[in-house]
């Protein structure tokens, strides 16, 4: 794990000195996007058409973030026309590789480079920052469109709309309103809130994240209870937000991320729900838990210094969800 420096790698962990043991995430930097017509998004530079062929998605299967992407890539039908490269699942000294597996690190399928931060170099030379996946690339400009996981589901959900023909809608104008406060308290408490619990340096900072982690997963079960997606009858980029890190709950988070209070499974219906969710056509291949469950115990030396990768719980997310 480490960082590029102007352009120079630096083998260096997270500096929690400096944050009184608190894991702080930092910004994303390429915030580009994707439009219909090619118009500048929110943010960045225009002329990013969605033409077939053109962007290429890197990701991990061990990530959450890049989960997302792999996600939304299938639900919006893009799989025929944004190829993707997966990186190895160990992330060491050189941070993300593109070695290759016999579980679908696949190397970098369109330059052959070794590592991630390769691609980083490529659209900056002399960048500073960290090196993260997912990376959505642009092989006509041959740069970085984004690297923030929110913002490319967002261009997925209805930037290509006009070439696939597929216009399911997964952040409805209605209720985006309503889903905002729901994905803030999930990222802060939940998607993130996992991380700053198992990378805390001090108690106090564990303590911090582990409280309302809980609280918002006994806050999740209750809504859920009577509800069959996070925003009642529709399902939205709110649910397969929270579905990353609940799929990688129970393998990964419950103890390498000392997250212990309880499990996703004593949650039933959280746990039914991400069943459900997991059962949806397809998503199932999106989901590696080989790459999962080796890529934390093996990649954080602070946390497991001995890298030994445990044996996991025994989980059907096949049996029936009961849903709906
Ligand atoms: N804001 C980013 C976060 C992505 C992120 O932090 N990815 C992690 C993997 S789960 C990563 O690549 N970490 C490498 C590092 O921090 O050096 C997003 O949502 O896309």
């Amino acid at each position: 794990m480490g960082l590029l420096v102007d352009g120079v790698w630096r083998d260096k962990w997270y500096d929690t000195a400096s944050t009184g043991g608190k894991f702080k995430r930092s910004e994303a930097k390429f915030r580009n996007w994707i439009t219909a017509n090619g118009a500048a998004g929110p943010s960045g530079i225009g002329g990013f058409t969605p033409d077939s062929g053109r962007y290429h998605l890197y990701v991990s299967h061990a990530c959450p973030w890049a989960h997302r992407t792999l996600i939304f890539r299938h639900l919006k039908e893009l799989t025929d026309h944004i190829s993707v490269s997966v990186v190895h699942p160990d992330m060491l000294g050189d941070g993300w590789t593109f070695e290759t597996d016999d579980h679908g690190a696949t190397g970098d399928k369109l330059y052959g480079l070794p590592f991630a931060r390769d691609i980083y170099l490529k659209a900056d030379p002399q960048i500073s920052g960290r090196v993260t996946v997912p990376i959505l690339w642009d092989k006509e400009r041959e740069t970085i469109v984004s690297n923030e996981s929110s913002e490319i589901i967002r261009m997925f959900n209805s930037a290509f709309d006009g070439l696939t023909g597929n216009t399911d809608d997964y952040w409805p104008e209605e209720l985006r309103d309503a889903i905002a406060p729901v994905n803030d308290r999930i990222y802060d408490t939940v998607n993130n809130g996992v991380y700053k619990a198992g990378f805390a340096t001090t108690q106090e900072a564990y303590d911090a994240a582990i409280t309302p982690l809980f609280e918002t997963l006994d806050w999740l079960e209750g809504r859920l209870a009577g509800n069959r997606y996070l925003m009642g009858d529709r399902l939205t980029e709110a649910d397969w937000r929270l579905f990353t890190t609940l799929v990688r709950f129970d393998p990964v988070y419950h103890g390498h991320f000392k997250c212990n209070r309880k499990r996703l499974v004593d949650h039933p219906h959280l746990w039914a729900y991400t069943r459900e969710l997991y059962q949806t056509p397809g998503v199932a291949e999106t989901v590696n838990f080989a790459h999962i469950i080796r890529h934390y115990h093996y990649s954080h030396e602070t946390i497991n210094p001995h890298r030994i990768v445990p044996i996991g719980p025994d989980l059907d997310f096949t049996e029936p969800h009961g849903r709906g």
